[in-house]
């Protein structure tokens, strides 16, 4: 077996929920009858202090849900130039919700305060409702990186002041309320809505959850239903999601600390450049560019080394902890970067 670092999404379902789906009690959902549904909505909506939660069947799918309850056609979204709603999403903004993106470069995940203010549009004939803010925590394109409580606040109160809702992209959610060892709600306190996938670092084989008030979700069902998101005896995948959230939240921790010792290693080797102190949960990127090699040559060598990774552009190279990893292929993994390295140094 590869040492599988594509992407925490390729994690498999425990033994614990294979046994939970087995015996899952289920009903017809779309008729609010699957019991184990509906038992995962209400604990997921407890975890995150939201009033109700929905199952969605992926965390793009939760993503655009929020953003069509949210918004109307013309209006137009605030959020970053490299988070996953506008750059991953395959323009759903655009062809499902008829929005306008109007995009902010993140530093560091965050996009900065006074911009998203500067970004707000007036009451004016000419422009556009401004109808909502996106964030995205941990923010991927960075490396996983965790937006700070009192960063989160402050957009919180621009939000406010505006009355504009704020959607959480929290694909990585649990990351990061495990990365600043606090209880989740203290992030999902400064949103009106969240997504988080249970089918991450979490484990579970599928599915996501979108959360917010009560005439949210009842809204974004009826969203859900028009994508074709209407599920039947999907208990039989829920129930993984329970055990996802009763189980697997702590030991995201581990992912977090194998990261920091995969970039730890890595920082070692001349050639790959990494801040291995800037980790802060799973994600590692790392730049090939003084290898002279371009991310996509570099993971094909990786890859006859056995390890399995991404491209992020042209010489950005990403690595996912996750839960496949086993004893031993930290050091595996930077022995094959190593290898790659001085060979691509004699032969420069
Ligand atoms: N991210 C995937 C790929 O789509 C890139 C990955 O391997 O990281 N928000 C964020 C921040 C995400 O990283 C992802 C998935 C999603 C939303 C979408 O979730 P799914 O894949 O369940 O639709």
């Amino acid at each position: 077996m590869p040492i599988d670092l594509r992407s925490d999404t390729v994690t498999q379902p425990t033994e614990k929920m294979r046994d939970a789906m087995r015996n899952a009690v289920v009903g017809d959902d779309v008729y609010g009858e699957d019991p184990t549904i509906n038992r995962l909505e209400q604990l997921a909506a407890e975890m995150v202090g939201k009033e109700a939660a929905l199952f969605v069947t992926s965390g793009t799918q939760g993503n655009q849900v929020a953003v069509l309850s949210h918004t109307a056609r013309g209006d137009e979204v605030i959020l970053g130039a490299k988070s996953h709603i506008f750059y991953y999403e395959t323009g759903g903004l655009a062809a499902i919700a008829g929005v306008q993106p109007r995009t902010i470069q993140e530093v560091n995940g965050q996009m900065p305060v006074h911009e998203i203010v500067a970004a707000i549009r007036e009451d004016d004939i000419h422009c556009p409702q401004t109808a909502l803010i996106c964030l995205e925590n941990t923010h991927a394109d960075s490396g996983g990186l965790i937006l700070p409580l009192p960063y989160m606040k402050k957009v919180y109160e621009v939000s406010r002041n505006y009355q504009i809702p704020v959607h959480l992209d929290g694909a990585r959610l649990f990351n990061a309320a495990v990365g600043l060892g606090v209880d989740v709600k203290e992030i999902t306190k400064y949103v009106d809505s969240v997504q988080f996938c249970l089918s991450k670092g979490l484990s579970a084989p599928m599915g996501s959850i979108l959360a917010g008030s009560k005439k949210f979700i009842d809204e974004s069902r009826k969203w859900r239903k028009m994508l074709g998101g209407g599920l039947r005896q999907a208990g039989v995948v829920a129930a993984a999601g329970i055990v996802a959230l009763e189980e697997m939240v702590d030991r995201l921790k581990e992912d977090h600390l194998h990261a920091r010792s995969l970039a730890e290693g890595l920082a070692q080797i001349e050639g790959i450049a990494v801040n291995a102190e800037g980790v802060e949960t799973n994600i590692i990127m790392f730049s090939v560019e003084e290898l002279g090699m371009t991310s996509n040559e570099f993971i094909q060598q990786l890859n006859k080394h056995d390890v399995l990774a991404n491209p992020e552009g042209p010489s950005r190279v990403r690595l996912v902890t996750n839960r496949s990893i086993k004893e031993g292929d930290i050091e595996k993994v930077v022995q094959a970067a190593k290898n790659i390295s001085d060979k691509a140094r004699v032969g420069a």
